[in-house]
């Protein structure tokens, strides 16, 4: 499934999910020309007991056969981990890297008939690789995000933003789009839209041969709901070009599901639409006992349903953008999302690596562009506990919070920091976000070390900002319990948990709490990891990674179901 509502009524598309050929490449490796094994699509390759613990290179075939030549087929890949380089027919047609974002490719003038696509994908980790390296989550191999084939014609709909813009309680927004033209000459198009009643009309427009261009029109919308935690109310916008004066048969079209909803600082608030609002969250990762990070949706349902059963409304997609079919059932159940990029613990080395500025832009784009028109979506993260201490690091945040604010200006940026004492880019978020580990790491009661710490941040260029505990938490190993209640035990979890809530909730500029994290999640088997990740495992999940709850969870319905209405501080 690839997303949670029909994306398109004219582009015909289909999924290609199913079973793939597969096999294993050694190095040199060529092109393959035989196949050992097939592997569902989409999946991580270490599901199949011959790849349990396989890093390496991959290639995935899938015959496709081909009804109508098309002017151009397009291939929308939702993630593939790490990096894929997709052949058509035995010719390169496109490469991508990060596992955690889509990209999508375009192969000119195909004939009807009998196809190759083939995906050479690579999970290891090298000089190449600026964000995927060993770390505290486990890289999985494979096509891992479902992967779609659309038909095409002349000029197609690429992308469509949606800005909701609230003024005395009526709505407007800012709807933009992007055509493309994939012919020699130029191409004139109508363009038209529709949302709820309201038709919208962007009239004529002429796409330059080759090339995209970018148009938008700002509209009233008299009479629609706003999106809400008591009624998460979605629309359809559906966009449709024609060929001017055919009105009827439509050349293309893309359908978008929107909300309206405005997010705003107002002081040290978070105002979702006027209201303040409280964010009880968890750090998730995209992990999932034996199917890893290619979760499929009923496994997605169940953590939403799971979340919001401990009372929780929020969540953030540590340490990477999540797949779009998660970020759909958060618009619809309403969980809000502090959705991250991909950059986590990179000390100023790894943020030296050559392809390290390249890898995160891409990244950066990627998410906005592509999760732009999720209500559920409240602000952006960037670089989790990086080196945000030294100079060079500092130009880096600079660099990232401008590109993202440039991409996006409807929502607050922040970035969780570990430099607890030392980070020199707190100025530069809009909310200041602290990863602290008071009672686990170190041995310090959780109000006297986060009132220390918002002492020093006030006098760093946190001041007057509002303040989101972005990860806390401790290790309990799944069934230990014990009266002691001594570190890794389900008890000390819990107690940790309860009086970390306890301090955090109850202060006025902290507008969000995200406990880490929801599950336990596997982690890179290496000598930084050996000794602390037992079972190499995060086991700091107040549910395991089958998701079977730890006493933790009785700490957090206490808080979260208890204390503060649903989503409101007030
Ligand atoms: C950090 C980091 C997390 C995780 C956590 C922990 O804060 O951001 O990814 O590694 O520490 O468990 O120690």
């Amino acid at each position: 499934m690839i997303r949670l509502f029909a994306t398109h009524e004219v582009r015909p598309q289909i999924e290609l999910e199913g079973l793939w050929d597969f096999t294993a490449l050694d190095e040199p490796a060529g092109f393959p020309d035989s196949f050992t094994h097939t592997l569902p699509v989409p999946g991580c390759w270490e599901q199949h007991p011959d790849f349990l613990t396989y890093r390496g290179k991959g290639a995935y075939r899938k015959k496709l056969h081909i009804r109508h030549a098309s002017k151009a087929l397009r291939l929308e890949f939702k993630g593939v981990s790490h990096t894929a380089e997709a052949y058509f027919d035995g010719s390169l047609v496109g490469k991508h890297y990060n596992a955690y974002t889509p990209f999508s490719l375009i192969v000119p003038d195909v004939a009807a008939g009998e196809h190759e696509l083939t995906v050479i994908v690579d999970n290891r980790f090298s000089e190449e690789s600026a964000l995927h390296i060993t770390n505290d989550y486990y890289t999985y191999g494979g096509i891992i995000r479902p992967v779609s084939m659309e038909r095409v014609g002349f000029v197609y709909i690429e992308r469509m933003e949606f800005k909701p813009l609230r003024a005395k309680e009526k709505w407007q927004a800012d709807i933009g789009m992007e055509l493309r033209c994939l012919t020699e000459h130029e191409y004139k198009v109508s363009v038209k839209a529709k949302l709820g009643e309201t038709d919208i009309d962007f009239g004529e427009v002429i796409v330059p041969s080759g090339k995209s261009i970018w148009i938008s029109k700002r509209v009233v919308f008299p009479d629609v709901l706003p999106w809400s935690s008591e009624n998460p109310r979605l629309y359809p916008l559906e966009a449709r070009i024609f060929e001017p004066g055919n009105p009827v048969e439509p050349l293309d079209d893309l359908i978008e599901r929107v909300g309206f909803r405005e997010v705003k600082l107002v002081g040290r608030s978070l105002h979702i639409n006027g209201e303040p609002a409280f964010l009880k969250g968890f750090n998730r990762h995209e992990d999932f006992g034996v199917v890893g990070s290619a979760i499929p949706f009923s496994l997605m349902v169940k953590d939403v349903e799971l979340m919001i059963e401990m009372g929780a409304n929020a969540v953030r997609t540590s340490h990477y953008p999540n797949d779009e079919l998660f970020l759909d059932l958060c618009d619809e159940k309403v969980l809000y999302v502090l959705e991250e990029n991909h950059a986590r613990g990179l000390g100023l080395d790894r943020m030296l690596n050559p392809n390290f500025e390249k890898q995160c832009e891409d990244c950066n784009r990627e998410m906005v562009n592509n999760h732009y028109n999720h209500p559920s979506i409240v602000m952006w993260g960037l670089l989790n506990e990086c080196d945000s201490d030294v100079e060079e690091g500092r130009e880096i945040y600079k660099k990232q919070y401008s590109q993202i604010r440039k991409l996006d200006e409807s929502r607050p940026v922040t970035s969780a920091t570990h430099k607890l004492y030392s980070d020199i880019c707190l100025d530069l978020a809009d909310i200041v976000s602290f990863n602290i580990y008071s009672g686990w790491y170190l041995d310090r009661d959780p109000e006297e070390h986060y009132l220390d710490v918002l002492r020093w941040a006030e006098q760093h260029g946190g001041k007057d900002k509002p303040v989101i505990l972005s990860e806390f938490g401790a290790a309990a190993l799944y069934g230990f319990r014990e009266p002691t209640r001594v570190k890794w035990s389900e008890e000390r979890q819990m107690d940790i948990i309860d009086r970390a809530l306890e301090a955090y909730m109850k202060r006025p500029e902290v507008i969000g709490t995200f406990i880490w994290q929801f599950s336990d999640c596997r982690v890179s088997e290496g000598s930084d990891w050996l000794l602390s990740r037992a079972r190499t495992r995060n086991n700091k999940g107040v549910v395991d990674d089958f998701r079977r709850p730890k006493l933790a969870c009785e700490a957090v319905k206490k808080h979260y179901l208890n204390t503060r209405k649903t989503d409101s501080n007030e």
